[in-house]
This record gives C-alpha cells, sequence and structure tokens, in this order.
C-alpha cells in the first residue's frame, strides 16, 4: 500500500491522511494498521488528563519543546501529541488557543500535533486514539503525548492507556475535588499543580498528599519493588517554569516501570483493552446481523412493560443468535 509506504518514509501528508482513515475505522484504515503493526511497540506514550482549563495544552506544548530542545548532550526526541478535544462547548475556543500556543513548534519535522474530535462517540474515541498512536509510533514517533479532559470515564480510559499518566490540578481545585471523585486521581503516576503562580498551592499541595497517601494505602502492594508513591510537581506552564522537572520526574517514572517490569505490563495492558475492544466490537456487528430488528424491538418493548428483565431478556437475545 502506497499510503503506508509514505508514512514509514516520514512523509507528513501521507500521515495525515492515514491518520483520517483509521480514526474513521475505513477498510483502508484497517488494512494500514494491520501493515504498519510490525512496526509498532517503540514509542514510549505520556497521558495528560485533567480538569478543563487546567493548562494541559501550555504543558503539553512546553514538554514536546522540552524534548525537542533537550539540555546537555542528549539528542532530541521525535514527538507526536494527540489531542483528544471532547467538543464540549467550552473547548472549542480552548483548541483555538492551542493552535496559536503550538505556533512556536511549526516547522519542526520532528513534532507532528493531530487533534480528534469526539463526536459524541467515546467508545469509538478510545479505539481510535489506540489506533492512532500506533500509526504514529510505526511513523516513527518515540514520544506520543495524549491529552484528553479528564471529565468522564472514556477519557480516564484513554489516559489508562499511556505508560505515564499525568494528571494536571491547579490551586484553588474546587473542580479539582470532583475530578478526583471521578477516580482520576487513582490513575495518576504524577500529579502536577499547574499554574503555581496562583495562590493556594500549598493548600492544594497537602490536600493532594493526603488523597495520594489514602489510595496509596487502599491499593497496597506486597511488591516493595511495585511500588510508587505518585510525586507531586508544581509547574507553570505560561512561563515553563518547573517544566525540565516535571521531564525529569517522568523519566524517573519511566525508569521505576522498567526496572519493576512494568513497562510490559503496561503495553500488554495496552494491547489486551485493543483486542477486547475489537473482539466486541465484532460480535456485536454480528449479533446485530443475526437478530431480527424486529426482534429486538419487541423484547425492548416487553421490558418496557415489566414482562420481562433486561438480563432475561439479553439472555433470550443472545440464546436466538447462538441456536442459528
Ligand atoms: N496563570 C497561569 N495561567 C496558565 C498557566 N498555564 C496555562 N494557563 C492559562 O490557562 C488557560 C487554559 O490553558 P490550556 O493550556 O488551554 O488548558 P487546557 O487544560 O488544555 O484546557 P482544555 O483543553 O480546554 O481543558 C489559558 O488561558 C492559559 O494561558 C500557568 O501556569 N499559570
Ligand atoms: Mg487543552
Amino acid at each position: 500500500m502506497r499510503l503506508v509506504e509514505a508514512v514509514l518514509n516520514g512523509d507528513r501528508l501521507a500521515l495525515a491522511r492515514l491518520l483520517t482513515q483509521v480514526e474513521q475505522g475505513t477498510p483502508a484504515g484497517l488494512k494500514a494498521l494491520d501493515m504498519l503493526f510490525q512496526h509498532t511497540g517503540k514509542a514510549y506514550l505520556i497521558g495528560v488528563t485533567g480538569s478543563p482549563g487546567s493548562g494541559k495544552s501550555s504543558l503539553v506544548n512546553r514538554l514536546v519543546y522540552a524534548l525537542r530542545h533537550p539540555i546537555g548532550d542528549a539528542s532530541p526526541k521525535r514527538v507526536a501529541v494527540i489531542a483528544v478535544d471532547p467538543s464540549s462547548p467550552f473547548s472549542g475556543g480552548a483548541l483555538l488557543g492551542d493552535r496559536v500556543r503550538m505556533r512556536d513548534l511549526a516547522g519542526d519535522a520532528g513534532v507532528f500535533i493531530r487533534s480528534m474530535a469526539s463526536r459524541g462517540n467515546l467508545g469509538g474515541l478510545a479505539r481510535a486514539t489506540v489506533s492512532s498512536a500506533q500509526v504514529l509510533d510505526a511513523a516513527g514517533f518515540e514520544v506520543i503525548l495524549i491529552e484528553t479532559v479528564g471529565a468522564g470515564q472514556a477519557e480516564v480510559d484513554i489516559a489508562r492507556l499511556a505508560d505515564t499518566i499525568l494528571v494536571v490540578g491547579t490551586p484553588g481545585m474546587g473542580d479539582e475535588i470532583q475530578a478526583i471523585k471521578a477516580g482520576i486521581l487513582e490513575i495518576a503516576d504524577i500529579l502536577v499543580i499547574n499554574k503555581a503562580d496562583q495562590p493556594g498551592v500549598e493548600e492544594a499541595e497537602q490536600f493532594l498528599r493526603m488523597m495520594v497517601e489514602t489510595a496509596l494505602t487502599q491499593k497496597d502492594t506486597d511488591d516493595e519493588g511495585k511500588r510508587w508513591s505518585p510525586p507531586i510537581v508544581r509547574t507553570i506552564a505560561l512561563r515553563g517554569e518547573g517544566v525540565q522537572n516535571l521531564l525529569d520526574v517522568i523519566q524517573q517514572h519511566a525508569a521505576h516501570l522498567e526496572n519493576s517490569g512494568q513497562s510490559q505490563e503496561r503495553v500488554r495492558h495496552r494491547l489486551e483493552y485493543d483486542l477486547i475492544n475489537r473482539v466486541q466490537e465484532r460480535l456485536l456487528a454480528r449479533w446485530w446481523g443475526e437478530v431480527a430488528e424486529a426482534a429486538f424491538r419487541e423484547m425492548l418493548e416487553r421490558i418496557y412493560r415489566r414482562e420481562i428483565s433486561p438480563c432475561q431478556a439479553a439472555e433470550q437475545l443472545v440464546e436466538v443468535t447462538n441456536q442459528l
């Protein structure tokens, strides 16, 4: 396939085209994924999530810049960004703002930025994100940053697919408490207090530290080597302050995963998620092909009339197809 070859040869236009195919799950996109898959497994995935407006995009922007301009004699990494935009009313403007801020990275062939809109289909979004990351991985991007707004379960699921997960909060965190309730804190490898130029940093840090300690005792593991207490890192993305330190902490986490054997676990988890999703999708499609729409509607009516429970109905509907 010419498009696949072009992507492997670093053609950016081909990459953009292929990502569109892959996001939409077209036959050509799926075929390309099959062909590219053997070239994947090299990229390091960093999930960046947190409440709306906490400065995720600004931070991602700064991280990309720092990865492209490393201090000392480290070589610059090729970096891709997937910005998952939940198409919520408030994010439209923010995305535009992101584009403006991304401008200092424009023209750098070692950077590729992709925005993905959810169009209301969040399950599909997780799959599309995994697939896009695979394409970017095959295309030779060594670090892939995935930004999601940590508002819903699907976004949390997406973030969870990363090797290192950053949860970004701000001082004066009324919203943050909500986000933490949504289980977002449990998935954090690193907690970032961004906008550290604003008042209330100490309180935010104290609060987070308390939450981290509670969460840690809950998921206590016997395996000393696997234990990782999420560090709390302060940043001012607006001025790029604390970003190099954040990068160092990310590297420490990567080293911890490597030394404890957990990096392979994370990769397996990611592949398992992808596999299960695809099996579910296929089974569901097959089932829809076999069950008569009328029979389904009729069953729904019977549930509505309380003649049958959803559980019994599901069993019968699946039985029907099993007998075919
Ligand atoms: N004071 C201050 N403002 C910041 C800082 N970082 C980002 N901002 C501002 O906060 C606003 C939101 O920043 P974004 O980077 O778009 O935040 P986001 O989390 O990506 O937003 P969504 O994607 O819409 O959820 C912008 O006006 C930024 O300029 C910071 O460290 N300090
Ligand atoms: Mg953003």
